[in-house]
């Protein structure tokens, strides 16, 4: 089935309640903590206060001794079991052409600790209180070393690792140099930027948990986790870190209170807590605190740019060149290296037809967590320097923000960027114009002048993102250093009642896969929603699946389901055909209903589900019994959501407060499955989005790496009542490389919006002589940019 006609199918474009809030909504969820397994034990880390030292020795003496404690598993253990090091899942080669400096990363610090939180040793015992109790009792004693946090410090500081001389892990670059350079020369505008993109914590709801258990029988593992991506979590730990037959391990990942990108990884404590619930034969539970999530969650962004934009006499851009240092941490986490590469630099043509785009990146190590993919992952990154410095160019050009987005836009699909991707479809005019009018654009000089007359600076901020979801083909994938596939599984099984369970490799963390799933699922089958059951997030009951991160479950996950009802349809068919004693061809399929071609014979689907498997009245000479089809897909290409965001600031000069006052969000999501869910998609990410441009913000000591900004005292995270009500449209292109014609909408408004609402403070203070400003608009720091122009 086409996407044009799949659009067409009832359920589709409705806005269904979500199935899975009835039991979240009256306390039925079932997350990691809520699981209760007998002889439980709980597992406290210890956890370096240092960001950079060398451990002279570790006393376990007085921890063992404590009432209740189990065992102190530390670095040497880890050692004398052989267990590797966590794998980097992405291999980036450096422009020298040799591989990444890819130092080990140890699950339990192996003579050195590199960042604050770094894990030191795993402390087990029968009571929660007690494994914390002993925790404190374990001695070790540091020899501490000079700390580097700031990424642009990073070259001239004390090495981390051996392996990765001057904290460098890879130069890399994109795009023809030799072109960009020529077009710069010819110039009639160059507009310059130096920009950070901050650091932020994840800070999902739940934070991450997991529990640990070994059945001696069967001498098989299971691990329950809070992860978004079970199969990969199994693979990466028996096949690189544990050398566990595959097999013989479970992954559970139940309800999930939340990822956002920090619960794709393989973490150490998974791997502990797996490794030791066979050493000690006991099941054991870690929950992460807050303190400690902030501290050993991987964080998001931390970049350190310089852009260069050429602009011909007309205000056509020319060239855009890119330098980007990019924070990785103290080690790599699984996916950390494609973040400001794969999927930073190749976003960087934006929604511009800029013929020439070259991007150089060079990635460095300090002493601070680990950083990797946050929703958006590198399109944030590369959508906040393009969207920042081409409205820097207007306010430079006494141009309009939008005039001169529009007079650059492609309008052309397919359209070939230099840096690597194929945009398939987009209408980037009608986006913007539909946000200019939503906007009520036309009536902001009023509105200024109303903010005005309060003492108020008001400012407007345009962002028109394009980002790309579901990632590649496995084999550009792969030649592109993945080290994993990128594809997903669904299967789709039919009961002899007609009702459907399917299972999927996608796992849903609040995206309410078991809605729309279901909706595609019935939406096909002509079968009521209600019928159709979703199961996820279990490597015993699913097809090896690759979950969920870069908005890929519907476009991905669901056009394999889509290929797997394909199937389902297929066999069905001749069931049907057999029933009513017809040709296959002659065979029709719709509503739920097989019919024969011209006739009024017709057959319902439960009907050939019960015959399937009742097969008294059967070809069973042609076909096997059974209803139940499985399919992998692998897509063909990225899909390219895109959008106009307008956001309208008001400032106090006084105190620096900054509100936003309005806010329009116009994306292009191709077909849209379930509008109510999109909606608030997007609504959790423009506050994500959001709280990174106004308050949020991790900060490390630059002294002595302590992270300052460790609990919600110091990390200010947004709240309802610091947003208007978000006007929210939507145009149509559907995306031609997937059979729902769906593209990703979980990260868009993340990556759209900080720029506008730089843009935006950029534009009120304008008038000050503020003529640059990096995340997050705190008071504090507004109040200093307004001092600091006076001066
Ligand atoms: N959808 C739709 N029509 C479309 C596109 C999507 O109805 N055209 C629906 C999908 O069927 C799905 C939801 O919208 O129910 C999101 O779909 P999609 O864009 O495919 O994104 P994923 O399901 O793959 O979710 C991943 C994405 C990412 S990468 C992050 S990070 C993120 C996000 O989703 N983390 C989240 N949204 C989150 N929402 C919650 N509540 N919690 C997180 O951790």
């Amino acid at each position: 089935m086409g996407a044009s006609d799949f659009s067409k199918l009832p359920h589709i474009g409705e806005s269904l309640r979500r199935k899975e809030d009835y039991r979240f909504l009256t306390g039925a969820g079932n997350y990691t903590d809520d699981i209760r397994l007998d002889n439980m034990t709980h597992a406290v880390f210890v956890r370096s206060p240092h960001a950079h030292a060398n451990i002279k020795s570790i006393n376990k003496a007085k921890a063992l001794a404590a009432p209740g404690v189990v065992a102190v598993l530390d670095g040497p253990d880890v050692v004398d079991a052989k267990i590797n090091g966590l794998p980097c899942g992405w291999l980036i080669t450096d422009t020298s052409g040799k591989p990444m400096n890819e130092p080990p990363h140890p699950i339990l610090a192996n003579g050195k600790v590199r960042y604050v939180g770094d894990h030191v040793a795993m402390v087990v015992a029968e009571t929660l209180e007690q494994a914390k109790n002993a925790a404190e009792l374990v001695e070790v004693e540091y020899d501490v070393l000079p700390a580097v946090v700031d990424v642009r410090q990073a070259k001239s500081a004390t090495a981390l690792h051996a392996e990765a001389p001057n904290n460098h892990c890879y130069n890399w670059a994109i795009g023809d140099k030799a072109a960009v350079d020529a077009a710069f020369a010819g110039a009639a505008h160059v507009t310059k930027l130096d920009l950070i993109n901050n650091r932020l914590a994840p800070n999902p709801m739940e934070p991450r948990a997991a529990i640990g258990s070994y059945n001696r029988a069967s001498d098989e593992y299971t691990l329950y986790v809070s992860n978004q991506n079970p199969h990969v979590e199994r693979l990466l730990m028996t096949a690189f870190v544990l050398g566990l037959p595959e097999h013989k391990v479970r992954v559970i990942a139940p309800d999930v209170g939340g990822g956002f990108g920090a619960k794709i990884y393989l973490y150490a404590e998974d791997v502990c807590l797996t490794w030791a619930s066979k050493k000690l034969n006991r099941n054991i539970k870690w929950n992460c605190d807050r303190s400690e999530a902030f501290l050993s969650d991987a964080h998001g962004r931390d970049h350190s740019s310089h852009a260069e934009l050429a602009i011909d006499k007309d205000g056509k851009f020319l060239a855009l060149r890119v330098h980007t240092d990019a924070n990785l941490g103290a080690y790599l986490s699984t996916f950390s290296t494609a973040v400001p590469t794969i999927l930073y630099a190749t976003l960087l043509a934006g929604q511009y037809a800029t013929p020439q785009v070259y991007v150089e990146v060079d990635a460095w190590f300090t002493n601070t967590a680990p950083v990797d993919a946050y929703r958006g992952a590198g399109r944030p990154e590369a959508t906040y320097l393009l969207e920042r410095i081409v409205s820097r160019a207007a306010f430079e050009l006494g141009m309009t923000q939008d005039a001169i987005r529009s007079k650059n836009f492609i309008t052309q699909f397919p359209y070939q960027t230099p840096v690597a991707l194929q945009y398939d479809t987009g209408d980037f005019h009608a986006l913007m114009n539909h946000a200019n009018k939503l906007g009520d654009v036309a009536g902001f000089p009023a509105r200024k002048a109303a903010s005005a007359a309060k003492g108020l600076l008001r400012g407007i901020g345009y962002s028109s993102y394009i980002e790309a979801c579901g990632l590649a083909p496995s084999n550009v994938a792969g030649a592109l250093g993945a080290r994993a596939g990128l594809f997903e599984c669904g299967e789709v099984r039919v009961h002899p009642t007609g009702s459907v369970t399917v299972f999927t490799g996608s796992h849903s963390h609040g995206q309410g896969h078991e809605t729309t799933f279901a909706q595609v699922v019935a939406a096909r089958l002509g079968i009521p929603v209600e019928n159709v059951d979703i199961v996820h997030g279990d490597t015993g009951r699913v097809p090896f699946g690759m979950g969920t991160y870069g908005s890929r479950s519907i476009s991905v996950g669901g056009a394999a389901l889509m290929r797997a009802l394909d199937k389902i349809e297929a066999k069905a068919k001749k069931i049907a055909a057999h029933l009513m004693e017809a040709g296959d061809a002659d065979i029709e399929f719709a509503n739920g209903e097989f019919s024969v071609k011209g006739t009024d014979k017709k057959i319902p689907f439960g009907s050939v589900a019960l015959t399937a498997y009742v097969p008294h009245n059967y070809p069973l000479d042609k076909l096997e019994p059974g209803l139940n089809e499985t399919a992998f897909y692998d897509p063909t290409n990225f899909t390219f959501p895109a959008g106009t965001y307008i956001c309208e600031v008001e400032i106090d000069p006084q105190t620096g407060v900054t509100k936003i006052d309005k806010f329009t969000a116009v994306d292009d999501f191709g077909t849209i499955i379930n509008p109510m869910i999109v909606e608030g998609q997007v609504h959790g990410g423009l506050v994500q989005g959001i709280g990174q441009a106004l308050m949020e913000n991790c900060v490390y000591d630059k002294e002595t790496g302590q992270l300052l900004t460790g609990s919600f005292m110091d990390y200010t995270m947004p709240r309802a009542d610091d947003f208007p009500v978000f006007a929210i449209g939507h145009e149509c292109t559907p995306c031609t490389t997937n059979p729902l014609g769906t593209k990703g909408c979980g990260e868009a408004g993340a990556i759209g919006s900080p720029p506008s609402v730089i843009n935006a403070v950029l534009d009120a203070l304008a008038p000050l002589g503020v003529k640059d400003f990096d995340m997050p608009a705190t008071p504090h720091r507004v109040w200093e940019a307004i001092q600091a122009a006076k001066h």
